[in-house]
């Protein structure tokens, strides 16, 4: 079993009931099984800006899922709860995110891990910080990296 931390963002429909049946239904897959998860945050929209503000949401799983196999399952359900296609960075239904696996440093054309970006989004490390701020990425802790973010707008909901 391989720990993982997972980001959820919404901003189109009931985003808080959105964010809570994509946690349950991961967890009530045989594979996943959910073992943290963060309260939920109304954050401003980061990127394009012209868009509601999205609820945001992290977890902690443990499973025994291969990498690009634990994204697929997490896209596949995106589709089930109803995401459609969209524009880059814009209004979501539901948006799972794989952003680090315990041991992997991964660069394929579908899944860079850990994210990217994960160390500079407010967004993310707020909600992270809150179930797992031991967790090193990029040689410092979550509990560091949200140190050096701007989250005043960010509130728990
Ligand atoms: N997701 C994006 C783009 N911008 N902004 C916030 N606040 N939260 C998100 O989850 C988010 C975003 C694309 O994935
Ligand atoms: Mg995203
Ligand atoms: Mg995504």
């Amino acid at each position: 079993m391989t720990r993982s931390a997972l980001a959820f963002g919404s901003n189109l429909g009931d985003s808080a009931g959105m964010i809570g049946r994509a946690v349950d239904a991961l967890d009530a897959m045989s594979a996943i099984s959910v073992t943290a998860r963060s309260s939920l945050y109304a954050t401003p929209p980061w990127g394009v800006e012209d868009q509601p503000d999205f609820v945001n949401a992290c977890a902690l799983v443990e499973t025994g899922l291969a990498p690009l196999d634990l994204l697929t399952a997490c896209k596949d359900l995106e589709v089930a709860l109803g995401r459609v296609p969209g524009a880059r960075w814009g209004p979501r239904l539901i948006d799972i995110d794989v952003l680090w696996m315990e041991g992997v440093s991964l660069e394929s054309e579908r899944l860079t891990l850990p994210h990217p970006r994960m160390t500079e989004r407010a967004f993310v490390l707020v909600p992270l910080a809150e179930i797992a701020p031991e967790l090193v990425v990029g040689g410092r802790t979550v509990g560091k990296w949200v140190g050096g973010v701007e989250a005043g707008e960010i509130r728990q909901i």
